[in-house]
Formats: structure tokens, sequence, C-alpha cells
């Protein structure tokens, strides 16, 4: 009998083991990410998002004539920037936190910053350097040097090529300007294109859709910026102010490049077929092009720009046009390097680092830490939290900083590379065992930064109210915002000149709040 059964209780031992075997196995193995949820952005897109911000530099012969939209037929001898160097421009950039820079390689006016072989109004009739030099290929190489992106704008509208009004031969001309920059100059991030035209000109047809293809296939890593995409939008204003609802969902197709719907642009539409995140720009200067008597924007309100363009689902892309000597001028590089320093004192510490982080419910269980509440302050958007697929009790995450804290400040992220899809929110605080709304929002996409007026709360609530999907939280950062930074400019002032920047900060602070 004993000898019978052994086999028998040894196979059956042997069953249970591979059970339990089986069952550890299924509860270890992870839980896999949701499904992304359509549209949902490119590679080129999301790099270009990730940068946050590029500079833009206006540069031409409209930088020695004092005019914004030159005519096209001044002397191309004017052209003679006799300290130009890219590499400060670089340096700046880099030291200002841009990812990338986009240089005008032909303005309205038509004269070409390269060599192109297809005009002679171009760097080669210049004084500068005897005609034998080249801004294009030196800002190439400088952006390089930096690590920085190189992109390039080249206006469909040219006031001195002849062949401008006669859609054939145009188009193809300008296809042929763009072959060669795409072609010379290594690896392009960003091709910039306009819808600009003065009144009375001539008529005629731009091929976009030709030339979007040709585009991509000589850089593929490139997006495209239009007035409706195709891989970024113009935000509608030149003044770097995005909608407070802003969607990168769009339809390219209900868009037409030259005749904006601002309202459609700046906010975008939730049930867009197409991804096509906004861009702002918007100048450092009054103008674009340099002037003498110009001076730039205080780095206040630049920051207040930084609030609502970057901190509204957009990239900022923020002119700053060298000098006639092609250089930047110093009081342009020391307001840039105030709005770092503001920047910094702010975003540099995240209060929500140290808190205690829980939520209405995660994917896979609290036992899976990869979607778990915690996520959210690993910079990035590719770790992120998610909830229980289909959560019925809501969407919330709750913080607990162990002692009461102020701040002013939210930033909120969303895992973008999987669609945007927070449609509505709230921020709330405990007061006396009682939550109270602090901050309302709508949408989140790439990034989301709210000031409010400062309180103090040891708990903190995230709410999501609407969405298109679950949400898919990838940072969220609480901040305190400290008032006196905005006095930065107090700094070597007399005092007519501080009493001045006192009120301009109060006017900034108390302005800033009130639109949220
Ligand atoms: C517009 C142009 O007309 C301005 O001169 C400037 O270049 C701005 C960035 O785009 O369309």
């Amino acid at each position: 009998m004993m000898r019978i059964s052994t086999p028998n209780s040894s196979l059956s031992l042997l069953f249970l083991s591979l059970n339990l075997l089986l069952h550890l196995f299924a509860s270890c193995s992870a839980i896999p990410p949701p499904l992304p949820l359509l549209p949902i952005p490119s590679a080129s897109q999301l790099s270009w998002q990730l940068g946050e911000s590029t500079m833009f530099l206006h540069f031409g012969p409209n930088t020695f004539t004092d005019s914004e939209w030159g005519t096209g037929h001044c002397d191309p001898s004017i052209f003679n920037p006799v300290a130009l160097d890219p590499k400060q421009w670089a340096r700046v950039a880099k030291d200002a936190g841009f990812s990338r820079l986009i240089i005008t390689a032909k303005h309205h006016d038509g004269f070409c910053l390269w060599p192109s072989s297809l005009t002679d109004y171009s760097v080669r009739s210049s004084k500068w350097r005897n005609g034998t030099g080249d801004v294009v290929s030196e800002v190439a190489e400088a952006a390089k040097e930096m690590g920085l992106g190189l992109g390039l704008y080249l206006s469909p509208w040219d006031r001195h090529e002849s062949s401008y009004g006669r859609t054939l031969e145009y188009n193809e001309f300008f296809l042929g300007q763009m072959t060669e920059l795409l072609s010379n100059y290594g690896e392009i991030k960003e091709v910039w294109l306009d819808g600009a035209k003065g009144e009375g000109e001539k008529d005629m047809e731009y091929k976009f859709e030709e030339w979007f293809h040709v585009i991509h296939q000589l850089q593929p890593g490139a997006v495209i910026f239009s007035d409706a995409g195709p891989d970024c939008r113009w935000v509608g204003d030149e003044g770097g102010v995005a909608g407070s609802t802003c969607w990168s969902l769009f339809n390219a197709s209900s868009d037409t490049i030259g005749h904006t719907d601002y309202e459609y642009s700046s906010g975008g539409d939730p049930h867009g077929h197409d991804w096509v995140p906004p861009e702002c720009d918007v100048s450092i200067r009054p103008g674009w092009f340099w002037h003498s008597s110009e001076h730039p924007k205080s780095a206040l309100e630049l920051l207040d720009i930084y609030y609502k363009s970057v901190g509204r689902n957009c990239l900022l892309l923020l002119n700053v046009p060298p000098n006639s000597s092609g250089l930047i001028s110093d009081e342009d590089v020391q307001v840039l390097h105030d709005f770092m320093k503001l920047r910094h004192e702010t975003f540099s510490l995240n209060l929500a680092e140290t808190a205690t982080i829980t939520a209405s419910s995660t994917r896979g269980g609290l036992n899976d830490p990869k979607f778990g509440p915690s996520q959210v302050i690993k910079e990035g958007i590719y770790s992120y939290w998610a909830p229980e697929e289909g959560a019925k009790d809501g969407w919330a995450l709750y913080f607990d900083f162990g002692r009461p804290l102020s701040f002013n400040v939210l930033q909120l992220q969303e895992a973008i590379h999987m669609g945007q899809r927070v449609i509505k929110y709230h921020l709330d605080v405990q007061k006396d065992g009682e939550w109270e709304t602090i901050v309302n929002g709508t949408t989140v996409g790439y990034k989301r930064l709210q000031r409010f007026q400062a309180v103090e709360s040891q708990v903190l609530r995230l709410s999501i109210k609407k969405s298109r999907a679950d949400p898919l939280i990838s940072f969220l950062g609480i901040y305190l915002e400290p008032p006196p930074a905005i006095g930065l400019e107090l700094l070597n002032f007399n005092s007519n000149h501080q009493a001045r920047h006192v009120r301009l900060r109060d006017w900034f602070w108390n302005a800033s709040k009130a639109s949220f």
C-alpha cells in the first residue's frame, strides 16, 4: 500500500507545487500599460515638446535698415555684421535653457543668409566677409557644438524674387531653396513656415502639401510649423499666450494657412483627429528684428509668458534678435539670465517630493509600484500614476506633507505619449477636516502651470473630474514662488527706478493671480 501510494502522493504534491508556482507567477507578473488614446504624438513631435523652448533669431538686412518687413530691394551690401558670432547666440540660448535655435534663413525681403545658388540676393552679394560667408552654416555649427537642435525659417512670401506670383515657377524656386537648406546643414529639427503676406501682394498659391512631403523626405526628424501644422501649429497670437484650455488635438483640415481662427488655434479641439500641438511665438523686444531704439521685456514679463505658454501645453518660441554687430545685446543677455534665475528659484524645490502620496486606486493594485501614485514625483512623462481600469469611485491623488507648508504654484503633466486625456480637475486643501478647492483647471497636456494665492496646508488632493479615458498623471509639482524673486530687477537701479519696479512687480503678482 505504502509503495503504491507513494508515487501517487508525490504526483499530487508535484501538481500542487506546480499549481502554486503558476499562481505565484500569475500574481507576480507585471500588468502592461493601458492602451494609448489616439491621436498620439510622433517621435519628432515628442522630442520637440520635451524641449519646451526654442530661441528664435530674426536677423538679416532689416537689422541694418531699422525695418521689420524689408522691401526686398535694398542694396545687399548693407548686410555687414562685423562681429558676427553665432557661438555667442548658442551659448546665450543654452545658458537660458533653450533646447533649439531657429534662424530666419530667409525673411519676407527674400535675402538669403546662406549662399543660395538660386538667387544672387544673399550673403554672397554682401560686404560681410567679402561675400564668402554663410550664416546658416555658422549657426548650424554653433548649435551642434552646444548640443542645441537647429530649425530654419524660410519665408514663403518673397518680396525680391521675380517669379513670385507665378505659381509653378515660384513653388519650384521655393522648394529648390528648401532642398538646399535641408541637404547641406546636417540635421534640421524644425521648419518654420508662416502665412504672412502684405496687402495688395500678388495672388499666388503655395503648394504646401508638396513642400511638406519633401521636407519630411529630406529631414524625417523635423517638425513642420505652420498656422495649421502638420506637426505643430501657430497658437494664433504673437504675444506668447495660449488659451487656458489648450488641446494638442486639432483638425488640421479645419484651418487654412494664412487665415487662422484664433479661438480654434489657441484652444485646440478635444474632438480633433490630428495631434498638432501649439507653438507660442513672441519677441523679447517690441519688434522681431533688432532696432537700436527698442529694449527687451523684463524677466518678469518673460516669466508671465512662460506660465502662459509652456505652462499651457505649448512650446515657447522666444525671439532674441541679434544686433547689427552680429551679437545678442548685453541687455537681452541679462534679462534672459534673470528669467532663468526666476524659474530656478521657484521650480528647484518640489514640495511634493517628500510627501506621503496615496491614490483613489492604482492600476495593478498597490503591490505593483509601476503605476503607483509615487510615480508622479519622478521627472518626465514616461513614469506615471494610472488608476485602476474603469475605476467607479473617481480619480484622486492625496498628498500629506507631514507638516503644514505654504505654496502657490501647481505643476501637472500628463503622459502625453499615451494621448492627452484630462478635461477637468481641481486641487483642494484640507481646512478643519473639510476639503476646500483652491485651483480649478481644464486641460493639462504636456505641462500645466497654475499660480494662485499662497495657501498653507499639510494635506492636498488632486481630483480629476473628467477625462477622455483613465487619466495618466506623470508629474505633480507643488512650489512656492517667492514674491520678492520678482524684484530681481531692483538690483542696480536708483530709487526712482526701484519704486517703478516694485509697482510693476505688484501689478504682475496681482494680475497673474487674477487670471486664474
Ligand atoms: C510673421 C512675420 O510677418 C513677422 O515678420 C515675423 O517673422 C513673425 C515671426 O512671423 O509672420
